[in-house]
């Protein structure tokens, strides 16, 4: 059974500079900078069928590519806490992105997918950090901010069945397109 989800990759330069901010946080498991990636979409162990049909669906966006940029570090968890993560700028274009998938992978027979969308690069899982530890590092590190980039694709991963974790293998690549330049200015 694959477990899938789909996703944004991380271009190699906003990779490198995210990589620097390793370190310098006990009880953190970081993230290898070859598989920073924003998830649109978490789908799960799934049977080949509903992959496919998943894979189909997605076949069926026809979006414009966007900018994004990622906008200083968080904690996830409060008070226990369990990821170090880096925020993404507000962006209207990867929240419609985003509805679409969940649209569509409810019609490939998908449950709903309960929790609000937060928009998030994990760049370490936390285990034994206190949220002090974790106050520490992030006044420590202040303000992230990555340079732009442009989304012109979205992909569908897979990771190792239930252990969820890297390295994600690419089952399938969708454009997004310049869609605005055909007769819309
Ligand atoms: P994370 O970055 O917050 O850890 C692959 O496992 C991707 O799917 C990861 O980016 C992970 O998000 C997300 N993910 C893993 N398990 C999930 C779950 N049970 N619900 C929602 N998203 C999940």
């Amino acid at each position: 059974m694959p477990r899938l989800f789909t996703g944004i990759e991380i271009p190699a330069d906003v990779a490198e500079s995210l990589s620097m901010l390793r370190g310098g946080l006990p009880g953190a498991r970081w993230v290898q900078p070859e598989n920073y990636h924003l998830t649109l979409r978490f789908i799960g162990d799934v049977d080949d069928v509903v992959a496919r049909e998943a894979a189909y669906m997605l076949g069926q966006v026809r979006r414009e590519g966007f900018e994004l940029r990622l906008d200083d570090l968080s904690a996830f968890g409060g008070r226990k806490p369990r990821a170090l993560v880096a925020n993404v700028a507000p962006s209207q274009p990867l929240m419609d992105l985003q509805a679409e998938h969940e649209r569509l992978m409810r019609r490939a027979g998908l449950e709903p997918e309960g929790r609000k969308y937060t928009p998030h690069v994990t760049l370490a899982r936390l285990r034994d950090s206190s949220s002090r530890q974790v106050a520490e590092y992030l006044s420590a590190r202040g303000m992230f901010r990555s340079l732009p980039f442009q989304v012109s694709r979205f992909v569908l991963f897979s990771s190792r069945a239930s252990t969820g974790g890297g390295p994600y293998i690419e089952e399938a690549v969708y454009p997004l397109a310049a869609y605005a330049a055909i007769g819309t200015r």
